[in-house]
């Protein structure tokens, strides 16, 4: 049996990932019931003193783009020199709608906005590491410096850019907990069983929002 945390302001930050309006429906890369996961999250903003969000940020022409590779189709894998690489539908282009934030995510207590994977070349799922899972994007310095010991994470999508972050935070030796009522996945050939396995296996604290107390 898991215990269930009691929220401390000091060493505890919310991380909000990428709810962006690509990744809510009618987006470029849609992921089911997406934008269920505003009101939840705003929920939890409330109960949290420290909020950081993550936008997924990417130049046009991207490497992840299904587009940037001729005769590949969104959805395939292929291989990379980091490793395999899903490739996606055009999403979150630098300044496009597509890539704001949701107009119903209540941004204004957020201390750090930090966006990912502006690199042209490489995509970035963590917001801790490049996928090459090597290239820190300074989160850790951050919230290292911040003094917080204690990550939770919520937002899009489960399976890749939550699980990636919350995998990531274990291996940065943070405490993490990633709040399942406040995600959705894109579950692709069984991917959010794996990510949920792995997270189990690393010691990420799976559970709801709603049993925080
Ligand atoms: C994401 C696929 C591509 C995510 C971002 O936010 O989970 N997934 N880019
Ligand atoms: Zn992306």
């Amino acid at each position: 049996m898991q215990t269930i945390p009691k929220i401390d302001p000091r060493r505890d930050v919310l991380v909000v990932i990428d709810v962006q309006n690509d990744f809510c429906p009618g987006g470029a890369l849609a992921v089911t019931d997406g934008d269920a996961v505003v009101p939840a999250i705003n929920t939890l903003a409330d109960r949290f003193e420290h909020l950081v969000l993550t936008q997924d940020w990417h130049p046009p022409g991207h490497r992840s783009f299904a587009s940037s590779h001729p005769g590949r189709a969104p959805f395939e894998t292929i291989e990379l020199e980091y490793g395999p690489q899903t490739l996606w539908p055009d999403h979150c282009v630098q300044g496009t709608t597509g890539a704001a934030l949701h107009e119903g995510l209540d941004a204004t207590r957020a201390e750090l906005v930090m966006r990912k994977g502006f690199r042209p070349d490489i995509d970035s799922y963590s917001a801790f590491y490049e996928n090459d899972r090597a290239s820190p994007t300074g989160l850790a310095g951050y919230l290292r410096e911040r003094g917080f010991a204690r990550v939770f994470f919520c937002g899009l999508a489960t399976d890749y850019c939550v699980a990636w972050s919350a995998l990531d935070a274990r291996r940065l030796h943070f405490d993490a907990v990633v709040l399942l009522d406040a995600c959705r996945a894109i579950d692709l050939g069984g991917s959010l069983e794996r990510a949920l396995a792995a997270m189990r296996e690393a010691g990420v604290g799976l559970m709801q929002g709603s049993e925080l107390r």
